[in-house]
């Protein structure tokens, strides 16, 4: 057995575009659901619902206050200024890869110009610029949680279909201009989590729907992303043959609660509507009981007569996700609930669980890739991974020795898992820097091996230190996994 990972493996970090750029109305950037998102406080270890949905008054008023104060995401942690000082701090702890994501409100800020704003494509190429420099391979998702708001109000984002055109033409412009600084592209993050905020992934204002056909639209909206997820591929292939494409998975691993069997039955069930995203996109089709599930639920996707084979012929190359927590099922309707990555589920009582609630499972990773392996027999990367955590500064250090732990045991089962034969080709760790909670909004929530000294209200210095992990990390990376 082989002490390190495989040589060329891709170790690095994941950020997103919204969570960390801020200048939210800077050089021409239009408004993207992003930053019409409040700071949560109240969404806890119990109140899921202020994910899913947002109302149009909320959003009217966001509209009409151009400050920053409630809305943490339009600051960010400033990386739209500073983004030289982190990429040399990713470059010092030897990053080989970096997962970032384009704001699409950059180039096109109402989503349907022409043509794109220059000042947006000029920041994206001198960060890809610094990157190159750098050494450091970009993996770039082209839609993480920011779609322009006006086609939210225009459209009810995702659900009409002309939004695939837009996204489209916008997808293009990146995969030409950033042509000799990008290979890896990944299109919608995960994509399967349309279903629990359809507003932040997919512009879906519920108050636009119908009365009752609120799930009908969702799955319309998702069929029109997997058609332009399609279409991206097929475009970027074409480009340059050098180009690589993923999905990019939320894998929400459930085990059943006990070995009764509605355990087990439900548990089946989560699993199997939890791999119908990567089933399409690695695939090339829609799974014949997932369609058989929408009849039954009497839901009907519109589909253009080509929709079909575009999915079959324009697959992806690789298969991305993001990974943090597993969760049970039971069909005791009193058994314990916990939360995780957006969703409630049953608390698995052998398993500890992050400040945050969500339960940490490193042998879940390992599981993970080996059921996704075995299934879609594309390369894997994990794209996602980390632990939200509340950091204290002692003397001017961060002692996260929980955060090392965390790494370190979910390290050790992807290695296990690479020797039994899983073709894991890459690791990004959400996120090597402190930045705004996707869900909550928040600073406090720190994920990072650099600490960002700014609180949930916008006040501090944002400079930049390292924590303890940092030097861990680096070591990690130097030894290609040796060091574990
Ligand atoms: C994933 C998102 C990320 C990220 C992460 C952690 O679902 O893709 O954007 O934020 O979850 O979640 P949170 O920020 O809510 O802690």
């Amino acid at each position: 057995m082989n002490e390190t990972f495989p040589k060329g493996f891709l170790w690095g970090g994941a950020i997103a575009a919204n969570q960390v750029e801020g200048g939210w109305n800077l050089d021409g950037k239009g408004l993207s659901v992003a930053d019409v998102a409040t700071y949560k406080p109240h969404v806890d270890n119990k109140d899921y619902s202020a994910h899913a949905s947002i109302t149009k008054e909320a959003i009217e008023q966001a509209m009409s206050d151009p400050s920053d104060q409630w809305y943490p995401k339009r600051r960010g942690i400033d990386f739209y200024h500073r983004y030289k000082e982190d990429l040399a701090l990713f470059a010092e702890m030897g990053f080989k890869a970096l997962r970032l994501s384009i704001a699409w409100t950059r180039l096109f800020p109402t989503g349907e110009e022409l043509e794109p704003n220059k000042k947006g494509v000029e920041f994206y190429r001198n960060v890809f610029k610094e990157m190159k420099r750098l050494n450091i391979e970009p993996i770039v998702t082209l839609s993480h949680y920011e779609m322009p708001l006006s086609l939210s109000i225009n459209y009810n984002g995702w659900v009409e279909r002309r939004v695939i055109d837009d996204f489209v033409r916008f997808a293009s412009v990146c995969i030409n201009e950033f042509d000799e600084y990008v290979d890896y592209w990944l299109t919608f993050n995960e994509i399967d989590s349309i279903h629990r905020h359809p507003f932040t992934t997919a512009g879906i204002l519920s108050e636009l729907s119908e009365k009752g056909k609120e799930e009908q639209d969702v799955y319309q909206a998702l069929h029109h992303q997997f058609v332009a997820s399609s279409l991206v591929t097929k475009i970027a292939h074409e480009k340059n043959s050098k180009n690589k494409v993923g999905c990019m998975l939320t894998k929400l691993m459930t085990y059943p609660l006990t070995c009764a069997p509605i355990d087990v039955e439900l548990t089946q069930k989560k699993n199997l509507e939890n791999n119908f995203y990567a089933d399409v996109q690695v695939k090339g089709e829609y799974p014949s009981m997932i369609e058989k599930d929408l009849e039954n639920r009497g839901i009907f996707i519109n589909m253009a007569s080509d929709d079909r084979e575009i999915l079959k012929k324009h697959t992806v190359d690789f298969l991305s996700f993001s990974y943090y927590m597993s969760m049970a099922e039971s069909g005791n309707p009193e058994a314990e609930r916990t939360p995780g990555n957006t969703v409630l589920g049953v608390k698995n009582p052998y398993l500890p669980s992050t400040d945050w609630g969500w339960q940490i499972d490193p042998k879940g990773l390992k599981i993970a890739l080996i059921e996704l392996y075995d299934r879609y027999q594309v390369p894997l990367m994990i794209v996602e991974n980390g632990m939200g955590a509340v950091d204290k500064i002692e003397e001017g250090k961060i002692h996260d020795a929980y955060r090392v732990a965390y790494f370190s045991e979910h390290f050790k089962q992807m290695k296990e898992a690479i020797d039994v034969g899983v073709n894991l080709i890459g690791y990004t760790s959400w996120a090597p820097i402190d930045l705004v909670s996707a869900g909550t909004s928040q600073v406090s929530k720190r994920y990072g091996f650099i600490y960002v000294d700014a609180d949930d209200e916008g006040n501090g210095t944002y400079n930049r230190m390292k924590k303890d992990s940092f030097d861990w990390y680096k070591k990690i990376i130097q030894t290609n996994g040796a060091s574990l």
